[in-house]
């Protein structure tokens, strides 16, 4: 049978020392987890996929407004492809599921992905 996570932490854990007036003091700690990977979600170009769609879709999915959307999406028209947000594992698989989803729905072929950064 599994037994308990063998994970140590990074750094030993300072217990609270306490002064000569009985004081206690919590010693500063060194941060004992890293930040999570993050991935950035990536829209692709096509011939297809109307501009208006691409501009409704980042605003929808990634919370832009109308005008960062639009640079956003002419970036990708002019580039191949362009940065639309920057998540957690799990939140950025979500987006790219869900415009996907939109997409398929809407009969245009709009590609997207997420990978990650650093
Ligand atoms: N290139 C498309 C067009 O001319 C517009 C477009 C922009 C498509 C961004 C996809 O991710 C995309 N209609």
């Amino acid at each position: 049978m599994p037994t308990e996570n063998p994970k140590k932490p990074l750094t030993p854990v300072a217990p609270p020392s306490v002064g000569s007036d009985d004081s206690v003091v919590l010693e500063r700690r060194t941060q004992r987890i890293k930040p999570p990977q993050m991935f950035q979600v990536v829209l692709l170009n096509d011939d297809f996929t109307p501009m208006e769609f691409v501009v409704h879709v980042i605003q929808e999915f990634f919370s832009k407004d109308r005008e960062t959307a639009t640079q956003i999406m002419l970036k990708i028209h002019l580039e191949g492809k362009g940065i639309c947000g920057i998540y957690t594992r799990d939140v950025a698989s979500t987006k790219v599921d869900q415009v996907l989803q939109a997409a398929r729905q809407a009969g245009h072929p709009l590609q997207c992905l997420s990978e990650p950064i650093e």
